[in-house]
């Protein structure tokens, strides 16, 4: 009988049994620091600490409890030949799509402008936005970006988008490659950044990127910290070439006390919140992967290593 071994540093028995009931077939069992080696196959992991991995000499297989795989891969500790699966959707693309239709929303209709109206005590209104002409650009468009980008087009609005390999979307402009990133750039209005964080996207926002962009135009990252140079998206508001940025995640996180971004009039901050995994999708979907993999078959969300997503 196969083991799957869990562990997450909240509320583990939660997924402990969440995983044993969708899988009877299994031995289900939480791993804790303390507990030394585990024969277990499988693991369902978020955030393991360190020196967790030399305690699972036949592991297959890791199934990590988020959409985004950087942090995992970057770990040295995770033996190579282990195969790495992550989730997909699992009830975040939902949660993404609210979160930057959010930010969208807020900069289309002038709600930064509108609140610094109300500080001064100003009642005058502005010209109202043209939905049709507002071109929202997005960075990535996997599970998470397409999903954004088909909320955006049912709404109106002009959306592009940017990937690896192009993209047949209906009503999304697509773009690839390096010239297509800076031909995205030159005609975004609103920035939704919701890639991955590879060797390639590594502060893929740095000072270049930001001058492509029209001036007065909007940053939202959702994607990672580190796809992002801090001190050139700084300098870029500071200097009124950018009007303002959602950002979600932070090169250092929890976002450092005293860091500029926090108090910064143009920039709103949330802690990591835009799309938390869901226990019940994700289990399912745990479940069905460790399904097909007893059967013989590929998992769906098998990460690629030398991709890096
Ligand atoms: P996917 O793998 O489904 O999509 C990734 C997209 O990025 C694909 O369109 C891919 O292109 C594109 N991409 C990757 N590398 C490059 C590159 N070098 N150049 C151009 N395009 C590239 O991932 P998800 O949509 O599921 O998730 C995206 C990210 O969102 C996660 O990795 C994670 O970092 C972040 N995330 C953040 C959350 C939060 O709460 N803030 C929650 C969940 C996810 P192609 O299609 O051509 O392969
Ligand atoms: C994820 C995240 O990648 O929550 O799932 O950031």
């Amino acid at each position: 009988m196969s083991i799957l071994a869990v562990y997450h540093p909240g509320d583990a028995a939660l997924w402990r049994d969440l995983l044993a009931s969708r899988l009877p077939e299994l031995t289900v069992e939480v791993w804790r620091p303390g507990d030394g080696a585990c024969a277990a196959d499988y693991l369902a992991v978020w955030k393991p600490p360190a020196g967790m991995f030399a305690h699972f000499p036949k592991l297959k297989t890791v199934f990590t409890l988020g959409a985004g795989v950087d942090a995992l891969l970057a770990n040295p500790e995770l033996p190579a030949g282990v195969a790495v699966v992550r989730l997909l959707d699992a009830g975040m693309a939902g949660q993404m799509t609210e979160y930057c239709l959010y930010g969208v929303l807020h900069f289309h209709r002038d709600f930064d402008l509108y609140a610094r109206q109300q500080a001064q005590g100003e009642w005058r209104n502005l010209p109202p936005p043209d939905t049709a002409a507002r071109k929202v650009g997005i960075l990535g468009l996997g599970v998470m970006g397409g999903a954004l980008a088909a909320a955006l087009t049912a709404l109106g609005f002009k959306v592009l988008g940017w990937g690896r390999s192009p993209k047949k979307i209906a009503g999304v402009a697509s773009f690839h490659g390096r010239d297509g990133l800076t031909m995205m750039l030159r005609q975004t209005d609103i920035l939704v950044c919701l890639l991955p964080l590879t060797p390639e996207t590594d502060a893929i926002l740095d000072r270049d990127a930001f001058a492509a962009l029209p001036q007065g135009a909007v940053l939202i990252n959702a994607g990672r910290g580190r796809l992002v140079d801090e001190d050139a998206l700084l300098d870029a508001l500071d200097s009124g070439h950018l009007r303002g940025a959602l950002l979600d995640v932070f090169r250092t996180e929890p976002l450092p006390a005293g860091h500029r971004l926090w108090s910064h009039p143009k920039v709103i901050v949330t802690p990591h919140i835009a799309a938390e995994t869901m226990p019940g999708p994700a289990t399912a979907q745990i479940a069905d992967n460790i399904r097909r993999l007893e059967a013989g078959l590929k998992p769906l969300g098998l990460v690629e290593p030398g991709r890096g997503y």
